[in-house]
């Protein structure tokens, strides 16, 4: 077992997953400044182009104090096109005695630069408390720093025998109310929502992020996957805040993406496969956008597609008490795997209880941090 995060790391880390998604695409980071062992402060990363982390928690601070610093990531050094003062800058002004980092910054421009600046000032600098913890709230930031990609996280919901309607197509509903909702929580912190053209079809939802029925004031961009140009331009998701992104294919009507353009959505062209769009191809397209983390919502044809093309980093699965037999259709489609070796089985998997449904998370092992 890695040992556990000091008590004011684990403040820093607390700190940073106040901020999680609302800084994007920036990382989230929290600081914890400490005199003769008390907290003084405690700053948390600013939308961009805000202050980071650091020079929040360090704004209080009286100069040449000779206090210590825990941050969840290595302070920003000073790199081309950076709209904020570097972070290793701020930290040797301020007269800041240690340095306690959990994770180096894999930023091309910092990657232990930041680190050192402050040990050629004399700070003293320890790496590596909290590192487990600083790694996994900020999976994101490192798979989109690493490749470019968004991370995305696959959601369903299914009964016992891994459906998610009835042959008849009825799936109102499942799970609870509180495992819906747990669900409909994670659209607050990610950048995008994606569903294929089939949930829009079946369910025409808004797909918006909203905390007891209001529609909170940051959205997430919503993505649509319409490779043959099934979807209304008046569906209720072009209608709701936010910006939306349809990704679909050269071969759609003309007349049809004029139609989407006019309602404000993106239209984004990819290459067409067998089984629908080249995903590659828009995650990356996404990714350039500064899209860090996706939540894939289904259906079952999106999902498949994004476990087929080892797109998913990470499940979570709500499931019921329910059986419902027949033929209705399974969470997750696709091409899916021959043999059980080759099957998507997660890692670091958690398992909670959610009213009378059970939510299994983890991770996938394509990409790892
Ligand atoms: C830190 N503390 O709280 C964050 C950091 O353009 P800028 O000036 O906002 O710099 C963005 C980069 O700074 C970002 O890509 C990442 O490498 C780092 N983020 N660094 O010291 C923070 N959010
Ligand atoms: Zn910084």
């Amino acid at each position: 077992m890695p040992e556990q995060p000091s008590r004011f790391m684990q403040m820093a880390l607390d700190a940073a997953a106040s901020v999680r998604g609302a800084t994007s695409p920036n990382p989230w980071v929290g600081a914890v400044a400490v005199h003769n062992g008390n907290v003084v402060s405690v700053g948390a990363t600013n939308p961009p182009p805000g202050p980071h982390a650091e020079a929040a928690a360090l704004a209080g601070l009286p100069a040449g104090a000779g206090s210590e610093l825990y941050v969840t990531l290595e302070p920003c050094a000073p790199f081309p096109g950076k709209r904020t003062r570097p972070c290793a800058e701020a930290i040797i002004e301020a007269g800041i005695r240690r340095v306690v980092v959990a994770l180096e910054d894999p930023h091309p421009g910092v990657r232990g630069q930041g680190i050192a600046m402050l040990r050629a000032a004399g700070i003293e600098v320890e790496i590596g408390d909290g590192r487990a913890e600083a790694t996994a709230l900020l999976r994101p930031y490192l798979k989109h720093r690493q490749t470019g990609l968004p991370y995305v996280i696959a959601k369903f919901a299914a009964s016992l025998d891994g459906r998610t309607a009835t042959a008849s197509g009825d799936s109102k509903w499942i799970t609870g109310e509180a495992a819906r909702a747990r669900g409909h929580e994670q659209r607050a912190w990610v950048d995008a929502v994606m569903v294929g053209s089939g949930t829009v079809l079946a369910d025409d939802p808004e797909l918006t992020a909203r905390r007891d029925g209001i529609v909170l004031p940051r959205q997430p961009a919503r993505i649509v996957l319409d490779a043959r140009g099934r979807v209304s331009p008046g569906a209720r998701l072009f209608a709701a805040p936010g910006k939306v992104i349809v990704a679909t294919s050269t071969a759609a009507p003309g007349p049809w993406k004029q139609a989407l353009a006019a309602t404000g959505a993106q239209v984004v062209e990819c290459e067409a496969t067998a089984d629908g769009l080249n995903l590659d191809q828009l995650l990356h397209a996404v990714g350039e956008r500064g899209v860090m983390s996706i939540w894939a919502e289904g259906g079952a044809t999106l999902l498949g597609s994004l476990f087929d093309g080892h797109h998913a980093d990470e499940v979570w699965a709500f499931i019921a008490p329910v059986v419902i037999g027949g033929t209705g259709p399974g969470a997750v489609a696709g091409r899916g795997a021959s043999l059980i070796s080759e099957a998507s089985r997660l890692e670091h998997t958690v398992i909670e209880t959610i009213g009378a449904d059970v939510l299994v998370r983890g991770y996938t092992t394509y990409w790892r941090p």
